[in-house]
């Protein structure tokens, strides 16, 4: 099997749910069916069942309403092809790359962020993977020293892909081990360092501003650091993703309260959307579109370290849609 191959079959295995339940069910209401209102009602319904969201979903059903009342449309398969149409034009080319420190300033330095439980330990392997693959010296920082098991849990993963983890004392203090990360990854020669941090809720206010100090270590240490913040979001947490999005995103940006962030400040870079595989409700990936101005820089579709895509459109809708 060749490598593109490889890849459309693991994007394919990974929205399996979504498209037996959503997409099936789209396709036996639609294709070759003759519209009226009841469907459309039907459709609506659906779109919000797989976590579209509201606010793109009545996008969608105002437009083929208004179609169909105008008698411009009359075919279930009409609406499939406008619907695959604009899933496809709805992510514009941003920038879905990871972004790394200029040539000569290494390391590169990812915090990695999300709610307990999300998936970051299992997402951070899988990246460290991807980065190793494509011949970067990689290096893991166990900033978790909150949860019993969670040191451990990351070196275990730094063990299977031999990659150097550091760590500090349990319940010590996160931000030192940034410190001895960053350290360690410079006099190492390490192209890029990342940095494991506690699962924390978005309205624990001292655990969020714990994550503010530990990227003014970081960016004391290494310059123009951290190059990227990643937020890793469960994609079966539904549009509970969304809030966590936001709420990390003025945390890291070192918004308190209901303060809103400061427009120039670094917040939240990237979404690592994790356990697409887990839920039939892959609609999210629209919702965040929606809904937040972060990009999802990759997925996760399992829980082996090569369960990992970049995040692209084409290749999202084209599994969805296929048969
Ligand atoms: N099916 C599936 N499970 C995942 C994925 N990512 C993480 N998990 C699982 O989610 C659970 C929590 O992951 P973990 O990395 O420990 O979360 P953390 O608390 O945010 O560090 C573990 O059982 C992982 O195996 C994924 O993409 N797909
Ligand atoms: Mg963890």
């Amino acid at each position: 099997m060749g490598l593109f191959s490889a890849i459309t079959a693991k994007i394919k295995g990974g929205l399996a749910k979504t498209r037996e339940v959503f997409v099936s069910g789209l396709k036996s209401l639609l294709l070759g069916r003759k519209l009226d209102e009841a469907t459309i009602a039907e459709i609506r319904r659906r779109l919000i069942e797989a976590d579209v969201g509201v606010k793109t979903t009545d996008r969608f059903v105002a437009h083929i309403q208004e179609q169909f009342r105008a008698g411009r449309i009359d075919k279930g398969d009409q609406v499939l092809e406008y619907l695959k149409g604009e899933l496809r034009s709805m992510w514009p080319p941003e920038d879905r790359e990871l972004r790394f420190a200029p040539a000569g300033e290494k390391p590169t330095v990812i915090l990695v962020t999300g709610v307990n439980g999300a998936g970051k330990t299992t997402s951070i392997s899988k990246l460290a993977k991807l980065l190793q693959s494509r011949g970067n010296k990689v290096m893991l920082g166990a900033c978790d020293t909150f949860r019993a098991g969670a040191v451990r849990q990351l070196e275990i993963w730094g063990e299977r892909l031999g990659i150097d983890v550091v760590k500090g004392q349990q319940g010590g203090d996160p931000a030192a081990v940034a410190f001895d990360a960053c350290q360690a990854a410079k006099s190492r020669g390490v192209d890029v360092l990342i940095l494991d941090t506690a699962g924390r809720l978005q309205t624990q206010d001292p655990l969020m501003r714990q994550l503010t100090k530990i990227r003014s270590v970081v960016s004391k240490q290494i310059p123009g650091g951290p190059h990227e913040v990643l937020i890793v979001l469960d994609a079966t947490a539904g549009q509970n993703a969304l809030r966590q999005a936001e709420e990390f995103d003025r945390a890291i940006a070192g918004a308190s309260g209901n303060q809103p962030k400061p427009a120039d400040a670094l917040g939240v870079t990237g979404i690592f959307l994790a356990k697409l595989d887990g839920t039939a409700k892959g609609g999210i990936v629209v919702a965040i579109k929606e809904a937040t101005k972060i990009p999802v820089k990759f997925i996760g579709v399992g829980e082996t370290p090569d369960d990992v895509q970049p995040f692209e459109p084409e290749k999202f809708v084209d599994a969805l849609f296929e048969e």
